[in-house]
C-alpha cells in the first residue's frame, strides 16, 4: 500500500529550507530579494515553497518551479557577500541564487541538483 501511494508522488531527493534569490525572469534582470524558501528536490524539478505547509497539495501551493532539464549549475562567490552561494541558470534564461550558511549543505545540494540535471541531459 506504501509503495503503490509513492508512484504517484514525485520522488523527493531533498528537502530544506534554503535562502533563495531569483536574479533574472526569462532572461530579464530582476532586483535581487532573498528569501527562506522550504525547496524540496524532486528528479526532474526543483520546487520552491514559502512556507514548508504549502507541500500539501494546496492548489497555488508552488512558489516556483525551477525546471532543471537543460539547466547549468555553478558556484557563485563574485555574486554576493553571502557565503556558499550557487547559481542555477535554466534553459529558458531564469536565474536562481541559493545560499545557506553551512558548507556541507550547500555541498550536497549543489551535488545533487547537479546529478538531477546530469541525469536528465542523458534521457
Ligand atoms: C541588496 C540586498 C542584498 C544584497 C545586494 C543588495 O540591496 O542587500 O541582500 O545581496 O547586493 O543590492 P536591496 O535590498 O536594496 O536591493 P547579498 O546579500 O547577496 O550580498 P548586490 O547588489 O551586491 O548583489
Amino acid at each position: 500500500l506504501v509503495s503503490g501511494v509513492a508512484l504517484f508522488e514525485p520522488l523527493v531527493e531533498l528537502k530544506e529550507h534554503l535562502n533563495v534569490a531569483k536574479i533574472s525572469e526569462s532572461g530579464k534582470k530582476q532586483r535581487k530579494n532573498w528569501a527562506l524558501m522550504w525547496t524540496v528536490l524532486t528528479s526532474d524539478q526543483l520546487l520552491l515553497y514559502k512556507d514548508k505547509q504549502e507541500t500539501s497539495q494546496k492548489p497555488g501551493g508552488k512558489t516556483d518551479v525551477v525546471q532543471l532539464c537543460g539547466a547549468v549549475i555553478e558556484w557563485a562567490k563574485e555574486k554576493s557577500s553571502r557565503k556558499n552561494v550557487f547559481q542555477i541558470t535554466t534553459n529558458t534564461g531564469s536565474e536562481y541564487l541559493i545560499q545557506t550558511d553551512s558548507s556541507s549543505t550547500a555541498n550536497k545540494w549543489c551535488d545533487a541538483i547537479r546529478k538531477t540535471i546530469n541525469s536528465s541531459v542523458r534521457t
